[in-house]
């Protein structure tokens, strides 16, 4: 969004600079760290977004694929959960793609509230949903929706739905997955559904295939994380010089994406001076991968009794349906 505000040639505007000093400081201070880290969200500048959209054409990247046949396959099971007059209520939205497939399934959804950062891609999504839905109310809302917003007014009296597609959930440690799904509870309130698409444990061959492409898209993408540094935060990393590590940690049942230091060196980045031993990585990513059973627990934990559970035929991904029982639990201090 900022890169975007940028090449526009516009002022930053404050908000900008206030995103851009926590980017410094979340880059600055997690390779203070150690082990050094760098929070995954950052990947998503627009190139990174562009790549990640190709990675979800690479022969090897099956969650997409898997979680678009599931929801095409079974629209019709899932469209019997959801209430007439809904609002669907997306968490994280970007392009509604999956969402489109919901909706065509299920008429009875009345309305469709896709929560974003970027509220300008939202609103550009939304524009081109009215048209195909005339019926549909679309009414986007700008949010980190991993903190509390308010649903648009007109849905406060709609049964709602919430959709959390695309394994998002597999960015959080289990206890942040946890908190956020109690989070979602409260800002759907009672009797609430919820519908979520998780990746599953599977053979590691598959996923170290999935984030190690042999046409290198991925190692890009992973890259293209110090080429935002280096131009948003005046860094002078060395492309060549770091090397895009994934693997399966099955003990703790995660991808693990790093980058890895070629040889001994040093980076400046937002005026910081940062070395590096030679091997030594920077934890750029986690994507957990759960037993169906494994997010039910997280989940009942927060108050969602699971309804249903569809997979594909190779039991690679699954999409999950819960319904709010109980009051989500306080927000606790830690959260
Ligand atoms: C968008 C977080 C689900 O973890 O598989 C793809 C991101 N990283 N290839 C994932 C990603 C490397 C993706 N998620």
């Amino acid at each position: 969004m900022v890169a975007l505000a940028r090449s526009q040639g516009s002022q930053p505007s404050a908000e900008d600079q206030d995103d851009q000093d926590l980017f410094a400081a979340d880059v600055v201070g997690g390779l203070q760290a150690s082990p050094k880290r760098v929070p995954a969200k950052y990947f998503y500048d627009d190139t990174g977004s562009l790549l990640f959209e190709r990675i979800t054409d690479l022969p090897e990247y099956y969650p997409t694929r898997c979680e678009m046949g599931i929801l095409r396959t079974q629209a019709a099971e899932i469209s019997k959960l959801i209430p007439q007059g809904a609002a669907l209520v997306e968490f994280g939205a970007g392009a509604s793609k999956k969402a489109r497939i919901l909706l065509k399934a299920a008429p009875q959804i009345a309305a469709y509230v896709p929560v974003d950062i970027c509220g300008e891609m939202i609103e550009r999504e939304a524009a081109e949903l009215r048209p195909d839905f005339p019926a549909l109310k679309v009414l986007p809302v700008t949010a980190d929706f991993t903190q509390s917003f308010a649903l648009p007014e007109e849905v406060s009296t709609a049964p709602h739905v919430g959709f959390f597609p695309g394994s998002t959930i597999g960015n959080f440690e289990p206890h942040e997955a946890a908190a956020f799904l109690a989070h979602a509870g409260r800002i759907l309130g009672p009797g609430a559904r919820l519908i979520v698409g998780v990746d599953l444990i599977k053979p590691a061959e598959v996923l170290n295939a999935a984030y190690n492409d042999k046409a290198g898209v991925t190692a890009e993408f992973n890259l293209n994380l110090l080429k935002r540094i280096n131009r948003e935060l005046g860094g002078n990393f060395n492309l060549d010089c770091f090397e895009h590590h994934a693997f399966f940690n099955r003990e703790r049942s995660r991808v693990e994406m790093h980058l890895a230091s070629l040889k001994k060196q040093k980076a400046k980045v937002a005026g910081e001076t940062v070395e590096f031993r030679a091997g030594e990585t920077i934890h750029t990513e986690n994507s957990y991968k759960y037993s169906t059973e494994k997010l039910a627990a997280l989940a009942r934990g927060a108050g969602w009794r699971p309804l249903k559970a569809w997979t594909d035929e190779n039991n690679y991904f699954s999409i999950q349906a819960f319904e709010l029982t109980d009051e989500p639990p306080p927000v606790r201090a830690a959260e």
